[in-house]
């Protein structure tokens, strides 16, 4: 066991695109949980997108995070001292902790690892918070039809390539918009995508889609917005679904640009845009895990994370969700 506990904390509410400014290594006591806590050592850490909504002072579905406060996030660790019940030293667990060697996590609120079923990394994707949100965000928003085609930006990330492969599941057609040619390949070499667009290099959307979606677009799982959702919105079909699951090309913006509006295009398909929460579907998260896990245990669902070593590369880590730096889900390895 180490002698502190190193903890990032928020440093500086960034203007725009974050940078380090807004991370500060600081040395603090390991702390000591109290009844009905365990103190867990953080083997893996989540870095999200949405983390950047939460370094705005502004209300949200997630709660700003104040200045001087540890980053929190997502993590898969081993418990040190458990001051509850359900659980045990040694046991593997995952909950919401913060970006530090050690973390106080609340009994009530974890889950238990079962590194029979996957490694542990996997429960900050395909079997965590990005997975669910792909599960629910397709077959509850997107409700796709087989020989239907579905389109996901972001298809490379934790949450797109669950997507595209529970679609191709249902028998849909599957098209990808991602930013490198590894990613076109994994996506449709390893993946079983039908096509995939890397909109780095490509310059005109539409024309991509006229070539790969020939009957138009059924389903779009809007993962980033900006000019890919601009493109896909032009080939809807008639009762086309759009899940908006997020919108990464906006989210270091500061105000909301204008341009051209692109609703008219929604009025012919009378298509429906739904904007998705993972959270809304807490009480149902118990499905998913089950089906998630048996698609993964059976090898139709294929899975990836990204690893970044050491604590100290967490904000690298963080910022490279923003350049892409990511295949799969984006983890930092603390301690193994
Ligand atoms: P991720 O896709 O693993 O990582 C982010 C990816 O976004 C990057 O790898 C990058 O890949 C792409 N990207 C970054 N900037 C972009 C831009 N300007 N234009 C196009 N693509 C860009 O992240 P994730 O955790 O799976 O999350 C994906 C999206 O879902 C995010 O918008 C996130 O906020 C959202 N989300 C929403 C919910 C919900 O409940 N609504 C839950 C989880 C996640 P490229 O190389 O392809 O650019
Ligand atoms: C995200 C991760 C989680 C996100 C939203 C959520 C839009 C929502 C969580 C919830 O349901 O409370 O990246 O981006």
């Amino acid at each position: 066991m180490r002698e502190s506990n190193r903890e990032w904390i928020f440093a500086k509410r960034p203007d725009g695109e974050p940078d380090m400014e807004s991370f500060e290594l600081q040395e603090n006591d390991i702390p000591e949980p109290r009844h009905g806590e365990l103190l867990v050592r953080v083997q893996y850490l989540s870095v999200d997108p949405y983390m950047r909504g939460r370094m705005r002072d502004a209300e949200s579905y997630a709660e700003p995070w104040e200045v001087g406060e540890p980053m929190q996030g997502t993590i898969v660790g081993e418990v040190l001292e458990s001051e509850s019940e359900s659980y045990d030293e040694g046991d593997l667990v995952t909950g919401n902790g913060t970006w530090a060697d050690y973390t106080v996590l609340d009994a009530e609120d974890v889950a238990p690892v079962d590194a029979s079923v996957a490694d542990p990394p996997a429960y900050l994707g395909v079997l965590g918070m990005p997975g669910r949100t792909a599960y629910y965000g397709l077959l509850d928003v997107g409700d796709p039809k087989p020989g239907e085609t579905v389109v996901v930006s972001g298809a490379a990330g934790a949450v797109g390539s669950v997507v595209g492969q529970i679609a191709k599941l249902n028998g849909c057609r599957v098209i990808g918009f991602a930013g490198s040619d590894r990613k076109i390949e994994w996506l449709t070499e390893d993946l079983g995508f039908d096509a995939a667009i890397n909109y780095k290099e490509v310059s005109d959307y539409r024309g991509a889609l006229d070539d790969v979606a020939p009957d138009g677009v059924d389903v779009y799982f809007d993962n980033v917005g900006g000019p890919i959702t601009d493109a896909v919105f032009t080939k809807l079909n008639l009762d086309a679904r759009v899940a908006v699951c997020g919108q990464i090309a906006h989210y270091n913006d500061e105000g909301v640009p204008t341009g051209p509006r692109k609703l008219p295009q929604l009025i012919a398909p009378r298509a429906t845009v739904q904007g998705l929460l993972v959270g809304d579907y807490v009480t149902r998260f118990e499905e998913a895990s089950q089906q998630l896990g048996a698609w993964v245990a059976s090898g139709e669902l294929v899975h990836r994370e990204t690893i970044v070593s050491g604590l100290e590369n967490a904000p690298d880590a963080f910022l490279g969700l923003f350049s892409g730096d990511n295949i799969g889900k984006q983890v930092v390895a603390v301690s193994e």
